[in-house]
């Protein structure tokens, strides 16, 4: 049977929206992971539940055709994967943080250190591209109390909101990576599973498209109606449609979520009324 393998955290910062974003396509499993292994009940996917760090050696190694990893496990453990897709979710950077009362002038700063990482070879990279030469001691946990315990001068770890950071008495001086989940596949990957992965990478673009936008319906003037239109880009253009009151229109449209507010302003000026915004479950462009 064709089946498109697809590895995900069993459990983690990933294994939540990963599954939210397969369900979003309309794609249904069994919720109970307590295996390594499901099938979808309406799609050709086997989900396969693992560590992420393991994620793209089975990618690569053809245990699974596609996984969801974030970019920092993906560029510390492996470079012969293609990035499918940037999936926008747990999105964090890797940053070298360094004790507040330390006194840094820029990378050079950094030369001769104890460096704390997870990431030795992502940081090693880094410090190579810099010109600077810094021991690097890998550890697998608690990276940010390395330097209160008196392991290293300086960490290299993920960064979220900062909070560790801060609670550590650390302070982020460079961000070497910025990361986010994203879909993985080996290049080679071809005929059945290939078309498969093709087949979810269409409804996934139309999830992501719908979240970024809105619908929005409004009321206004007759004679405001151009100004109005300008303001709306739509997917081609708004629909207009009369209102029962002489002399007023109904405009329907679509808006990204990111310029949504600065729009809604714009059309209030512009004399529209009676603003819907309403969420879009799937957009096909
Ligand atoms: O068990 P398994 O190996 O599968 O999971 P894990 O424990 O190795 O990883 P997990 O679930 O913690 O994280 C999975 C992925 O989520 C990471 O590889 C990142 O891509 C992403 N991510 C997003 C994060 C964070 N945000 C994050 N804040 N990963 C870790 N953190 C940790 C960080 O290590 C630090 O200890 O959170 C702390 C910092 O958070 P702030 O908010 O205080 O800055
Ligand atoms: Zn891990």
């Amino acid at each position: 049977m064709n089946t498109l393998k697809l590895a995900v955290q069993k459990s983690g910062r990933l294994s939540d929206s990963s599954l939210n974003l397969i369900k979003e396509c309309g794609i249904t499993f069994p919720t109970r992971i307590a295996k390594l292994k499901a099938q979808a009940f309406n799609f050709p996917v086997e989900f396969l539940y693992l560590r992420d760090d393991d994620i793209p050696g089975y990618v690569a190694d053809d245990v699974a055709d596609v996984g969801i990893v974030g970019k920092n496990v993906l560029f510390e453990k492996s470079d012969n994967l293609d990035i499918i897709k940037n999936l926008g979710f747990s999105k964090c950077r890797l940053s070298i943080a360094v004790p507040r009362d330390f006194n840094y002038q820029g990378v050079k700063s950094l030369q001769g250190l104890n460096i704390a990482t997870s990431y030795p070879r992502i940081l090693s990279e880094f410090l190579k591209k810099q010109g600077v030469t810094a021991e690097i001691h890998e550890i697998s946990g608690s990276v940010e109390i390395a330097p209160s315990i008196g392991l290293a001068e300086a960490v290299c770890d993920i960064v979220s909101t900062g909070s560790t950071l801060v609670s550590n008495g650390l302070s982020e001086v460079e961000v070497i990576l910025r990361s986010e989940a994203v879909l993985v596949a080996r290049p080679d990957l071809a005929g059945p599973q290939r078309e498969i992965l093709e087949q979810l990478l269409f409804r996934i673009n139309a999830v992501q498209a719908a979240n970024n936008s809105k619908y929005i319906l409004l009321n206004a003037p007759n004679e405001s109606l151009n100004k109005i239109i300008d303001l709306l880009p739509g997917m081609r253009s708004p629909t207009v449609l009369p209102l029962a009151q002489q002399g007023w229109s109904s405009l329907h449209s679509v808006v990204k979520e990111d310029d949504f507010w600065e729009v809604i302003e714009k059309l209030r000026a512009a004399g529209a009324e009676g603003i819907l915004v309403i969420p879009i479950e799937k957009m096909i462009l």
